[in-house]
């Protein structure tokens, strides 16, 4: 892409709406644009990386065999009804009539939808275990939405729904889940501790939100200082297999949010408690039969006798992690992206664009680049090379190419590494055989 024809409105300043750094870095890197209180448009940059976050949430959901469907954003309120919901759920729900006069609601989440679509095509027990899943818009009138895309009223969630025929298969599909969560935020760049939750509005018996540490995360919470030295290098998982013992290893330590700290248990901690703030980027839920029962969602058994299928519900918040990635990663000058969502690898600056040699070898070092699939932002606008150097570091492209007409007169190019600083000088085949590697 050439920076002179892409859509990015950046900003020198500093919006005075924004309380948090990636709030300020969103809207000063073009990324987002506020629509109304808590609601967002997502410009090409900020929409490109949502959706490789979504990419690689969809990658991993695969690996576990989690299968992809897409339900509706609206709902009847007679399904929330059924389930017992619909007054539970106060003001936070976005209540809605059709033009005959039905009740509808934008979905804040799609329990009861899921259950209906499931209970009425399965039959039997041979059709479990089943894990599905969607990446849908969902929409809470939160009372102070807050922080970005952080706290949304309108906001990108990947839900998923395990289906079992009781309470001990339900749990193995709560553990695929939860190891599955920690290989998610671990491609994404983030060490995410789980910690025992509060089940709220969802309800059932068991459950773990996962967070990052983070000074500007909105939750308290307080954890053994093991979890910061932790370390979670799961490449290939074999979801087959008996994942207790990891699940064990990662629920082993005191980890808990807000509403279920225990005084008794961080006293005996001693010197190894850390309180901390953090940011919520998913929660897992076990709550066995709280949907099917009340919908009817049954199956005959191996017995010949009827279960009521055991269910847990599984979201990682898509838009808000977009946020949390730049809270966990960024600087004085902006944002580093990891590379795995980076919205492009290699940002290319020339450094004095209209110089026909210095055009003509940007174009050349661009056009190799894009033949070998590596995505480059070419920064050729004319302007001055200080509000280019910024805008790069800015929007945080992993590598950046510089390349000027003294540089290039002998081939040479300087790459910089945008997380680290490190600048080094070296012929043009050498930085292309460095990107495309
Ligand atoms: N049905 C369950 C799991 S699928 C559920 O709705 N869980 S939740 O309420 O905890 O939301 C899942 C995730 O969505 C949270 O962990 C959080 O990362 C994200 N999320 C929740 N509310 C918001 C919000 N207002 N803005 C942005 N992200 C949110």
């Amino acid at each position: 892409m050439r920076l002179s024809r892409y859509f990015l409105p950046t900003l020198k300043e500093n919006p005075s709406e924004a309380q948090i750094v990636s709030h300020r870095l969103m809207l000063r890197a073009g990324m987002v644009r506020q629509s109304s209180a808590g609601i967002y448009s997502w410009l090409p940059m900020g929409h490109k990386v949502l959706m490789n976050i979504q990419r690689v949430v969809e990658e991993e959901q695969a690996a576990m065999g989690c299968q992809q469907m897409l339900m509706p954003t609206i709902q009847l309120a007679d399904l929330w009804r059924e389930s017992g919901r619909y007054d539970a759920y106060g003001p936070e729900m976005l209540r809605i009539q059709d033009r005959h006069g039905r009740d509808m609601l934008y979905g804040p989440t799609n329990e009861e939808q899921i259950t209906e679509i499931f209970r009425d095509a399965a039959k039997s027990y041979k059709e479990l275990p089943k894990m599905l899943y969607h990446i849908q818009w969902k929409f809470r009138d939160e009372v102070r939405p807050r922080f970005g895309v952080m706290r949304g009223r309108e906001f990108l969630m990947k839900d998923a729904y395990s289906f079992d025929i009781d309470d001990a298969a339900g749990r193995v599909s709560y553990n695929k889940f939860f190891v599955n969560y920690l290989r998610i935020y671990d491609r994404l760049g983030l060490k995410a501790i789980p910690m025992k939750a509060d089940t709220g509005p969802i309800g059932g018996d068991m459950s773990h939100e996962f967070l990052i540490l983070a000074d500007t995360g909105e939750s308290e919470i307080a954890c053994h200082r093991d979890y910061i030295s932790m370390d979670w290098v799961g490449t290939d998982v074999d979801y087959d297999s008996d994942l207790q013992p990891m699940v064990d290893t990662f629920t082993s330590k005191y980890a808990a949010t807000d509403e279920m700290r225990d005084p008794e248990q961080e006293a005996a901690l001693g010197d190894d408690l850390i309180t901390a703030r953090g940011i919520e980027v998913g929660h897992i839920f076990h709550f066995g039969t709280n949907y099917s029962e009340p919908l009817g969602a049954k199956v005959t058994t191996a017995e010949g006798g009827e279960a009521t299928v055991s269910m847990g519900s599984y979201g990682v918040g898509v838009s808000r992690l977009v946020g949390a990635v730049i809270e966990a990663s960024h600087d004085d000058d902006g944002i580093i992206w990891p590379e795995s969502i980076a919205p492009f690898k290699v940002g290319l600056i020339n450094l004095k664009t209209g110089d026909e040699a210095c055009d003509a070898a940007c174009d050349g070092i661009y056009n190799d680049l894009q033949t070998a699939g590596v995505e480059v932002l070419m920064d050729d606008r004319e302007i001055r090379a200080g509000g280019k150097f910024a805008d790069m570091d800015l929007i945080g492209l992993p590598w950046q190419i510089i390349a000027g007409p003294r540089g290039l007169k002998d081939g040479m190019v300087e790459l910089k590494n945008r997380a680290t600083g490190e600048r080094e000088d070296l012929s043009i085949e050498s930085a292309l055989s460095r990107m495309t590697a």
